[in-house]
């Protein structure tokens, strides 16, 4: 059965820009759109017909980079950084992600799931429709395998597209402590080989950081994702400059996120590599960063720019995409239609689904949101509220304000 929405203007994001059609029709058949244009050219068609009442609408948002599986609560530690103890000091007394490991290792499934759960249905109602999702909190075979069953599990009940990550280069566990090499053979000998062939597994990533994992530690993870025939990803240049998104780049990496320290040399490498930039700019704000993303580098050599909630306990409890939005452009001086971007085209490509996501064209899933604006620029505007109207993933709705 077709449907022909109509009554509404389209910001259908093609090539990254806006690119509005004004008083818009479309029609969608079996999931995906069919045909998108001005209303006054739409073909003849027997379809359902849905008014939409003059909304704005977009692409679905697609949160690329998420850390929502995990047990525990880390609010005690946002008070104790308040106070003026860093992050660093509080990773070093015990808190920080060991103790969201300790959590997630005691928790079970059924526990996850919910707490998940929970979490998860904020984005939906601020229109996400395609999300990322990375293990990382468990950093034992058997905890990360819980964590990605569940994020495989949400992937089957939520009316999105999940896409699945092994972060098991996260941190070092407790058990391999002062031994990070023998944890990165672990995770390449066993982890990754074992997870993947599960089925469990879309994408690896790692951390790439003084308080993490070394470029080196590193590149033998990607070495063995290649060999698995998985595509890599990496938090890099979050607190420091270890050059770790040129080496993402040299493994033609999805995306290298974070990227405050990155280097022109490493967007010039990145650029060649059409490796786009995550940048995250809750994780930015929740620590009191002051290193911006080196934004004009970033555009001069034509690095794709995407922009993540990074949802996670430790450094950025993000629920909302479009207060992202609004960071994007308060904090990394994006422009609303950079931000825009940044959670829908961009984004898709930072998860390999450019070509079916990401934007109102023919052929694509036919994931949108209608608003309640007058301008595109509102979405990035206003500090909150619920300006979505409608949200409709593959032709179907899923939720009316
Ligand atoms: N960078 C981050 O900002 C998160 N992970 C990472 O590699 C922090 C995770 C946490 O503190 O729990
Ligand atoms: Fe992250």
């Amino acid at each position: 059965m077709k449907t022909l929405w109509q009554h509404f203007h389209a910001i259908t994001m093609q090539n990254g820009n806006y690119n509005i059609i004004e008083d818009a029709a479309m029609i969608t058949e079996n999931g995906l759109i069919s045909w998108i244009g001005k209303r006054a050219d739409k073909p003849q068609v027997e379809a359902k017909e849905v008014n939409l009442n003059n909304a704005w609408v977009t692409p679905g948002f697609i949160d690329c980079h998420t850390h929502l599986v995990f047990g525990g609560d880390r609010s005690g530690e946002f008070e104790k950084r308040l106070q003026g103890v860093s992050y660093a000091e509080i990773a070093a007394q015990g808190g920080g992600i060991a103790s969201t490991v300790k959590a997630t290792r005691e928790a079970s499934e059924q526990e996850l799931l919910a707490s998940a759960l929970k979490r998860v249905k904020h984005l939906l109602s601020e229109g996400v429709t395609t999300l990322e999702i990375k293990s990382g909190y468990g950093l034992t075979l058997e905890s990360e395998r819980k964590v990605l069953k569940v994020i495989r599990k949400l992937g089957e009940i939520l009316p999105a597209t999940v896409k699945a990550t092994c972060l098991a280069a996260h941190d070092i566990p407790p058990e391999y402590k002062g031994k990070a090499d023998d944890y990165i053979t672990h995770i390449c000998d066993v982890m990754l080989p074992t997870l993947a062939k599960e089925g469990l597994v879309d994408a690896v990533d790692a951390f790439c950081e003084h308080l993490a994992f070394s470029p080196a530690q590193v590149e033998k993870v990607f070495q063995k994702a290649q060999a698995l025939g998985l595509p890599v990803k990496l938090h890099a240049e979050q607190l420091s400059s270890l050059h770790g998104s040129s080496l993402a780049a040299k493994y033609h990496a999805l995306s290298a996120d974070h990227l405050e320290y990155m280097t022109e040399s490493d967007a010039i490498a990145m650029a060649k590599a059409g490796t786009v930039a995550v940048l995250l700019p809750g994780a930015f704000y929740m620590l009191r960063e002051i290193q911006l993303p080196p934004m004009d580098a970033l555009r001069k050599h034509g690095v794709k720019i995407a922009l993540s909630t990074d949802l996670n306990p430790g450094t950025s409890p993000m629920l909302s995409p479009r207060l992202l939005l609004n960071m994007g452009c308060t904090l990394f001086k994006m422009t609303p239609e950079e931000a825009l971007a940044g959670v829908t085209i961009n984004a898709a490509q930072a998860l390999g689904l450019e070509t079916t996501h990401g934007s109102l064209e023919q052929g694509k899933v036919a994931d949108f949101i209608a608003w309640d604006i007058n301008q595109p620029a509102e979405l990035a505007y206003w500090l909150g509220g619920q300006l979505a109207t409608h949200i409709i993933q593959k032709g179907q709705f899923v939720k009316s304000f």
